[in-house]
């Protein structure tokens, strides 16, 4: 069955390229007619590995191409999920099946609620890759995919085509937890990283503001029937800290490109959350309410 993939980004491309080389059928859906001439005249997607580059001519088409979508992969920001996964509507066949690879929480009910016939299948990825030049991926960090359907533990017979093409990954039922890890991760490193205008290792110093919201981070998991996610929370993030010191965050990367970040799917998810909980999380409604200034004062959309 064809893989149609949804955006010709960092990971949609890095995606596309491990599946189309493993001899697998690969079609990306770009954005417009300009975005596919362009591709054409690229002669294909570059992938960057080792330093070595590589150019797959992957066939591309656009939404309003005809012909049904029955396996997709969107590989899109949060914020573009739910209208880009209802271009395709007409073309989606009742069986098909959407994986989400969007970070953070709350793009994916959006999507599960705008086409209920579809079957979501939600992603939560450590694999690391960015955008050198258009058509052109560097595959930065390896690292891993957890798919689930949350509950669910009879994973996909497909899921042997990504061991075919070289994706690390697992099936888990509790697919939920692991966006809510990551999530909290992020919360409790990206935003400092951005008001402190720091590499993630500088976080070092300030171990007491790390741990306050890993504090409150873990009270909004447990109550929110995460344990699992909220288990060992600060130790977990101290580690990425140091594994990822030299490193800026993908929401400080953001900022500093001018870039529309994926707050309102991270920590503006995460305090919503916590209102609904009734719960009291006062760092990170005033980290969140610093970071909304620091947006709007650069003129970056808050949502
Ligand atoms: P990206 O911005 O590099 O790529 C997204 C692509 O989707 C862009 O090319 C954009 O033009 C395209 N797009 C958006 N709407 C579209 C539409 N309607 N039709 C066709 N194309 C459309 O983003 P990314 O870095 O690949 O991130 C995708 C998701 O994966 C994000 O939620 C991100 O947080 C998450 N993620 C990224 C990485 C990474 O290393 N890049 C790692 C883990 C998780
Ligand atoms: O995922 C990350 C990001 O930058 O978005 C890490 C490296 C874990 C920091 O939160």
């Amino acid at each position: 069955m064809t893989w149609h993939v949804l955006g010709a980004g960092s990971l949609g491309s890095l995606w596309a390229a491990r599946l189309f080389r493993a001899g697998l059928p690969v079609r990306l859906i770009l954005r417009s007619t300009e975005r596919l001439a362009a591709y054409r005249a690229a002669g294909g997607l570059s992938l960057v590995e080792n330093g070595q580059s590589h150019l797959y001519p992957i066939p591309a088409e656009t939404a309003d191409t005809s012909g049904p979508v029955q396996r997709l992969l969107l590989a899109c920001k949060a914020y573009d999920a739910e209208e880009a996964a209802a271009s395709l509507a007409p073309r989606l066949g009742p069986n098909a099946e959407i994986i989400l690879l969007q970070n953070g929480l709350g793009s994916q009910d959006a999507v599960a609620t705008r086409l209920p016939r579809a079957r979501c299948i939600l992603a939560s990825s450590t694999e690391g890759a960015f955008r050198e030049d258009a058509f052109r991926v560097v595959f930065a960090g390896q690292g891993h995919t957890w798919l689930g359907i949350p509950g669910q533990t009879q994973a996909p017979g497909w899921l042997a085509e990504l061991t075919q093409a070289g994706i690390s990954h697992d099936w888990t039922a509790d697919i939920l937890g692991k966006l809510w890890r990551k999530l909290a991760l992020n919360c409790a490193i990206n935003p400092l990283t951005v008001m402190h205008n720091c590499r993630n290792g500088d976080l070092r110093d300030w171990p007491h503001e790390v741990a306050a919201l890993c504090e409150e981070l873990t009270r909004l998991l447990l109550s929110c029937a995460q344990k699992d996610a909220a288990d060992g929370l600060l130790t977990d993030v101290q580690r990425v800290i140091e594994a990822t010191a030299a490193n800026y965050s993908s929401m400080y990367q953001d900022v500093a490109r001018g870039q529309r970040t994926e707050i309102a799917y991270l920590l503006g998810y995460a305090c919503a959350a916590a209102r609904q909980q009734q719960l009291n999380v006062p760092r990170l409604d005033a980290l969140h309410a610093q970071l909304l200034a620091h947006l709007a004062a650069r003129g970056l959309p808050l949502v």
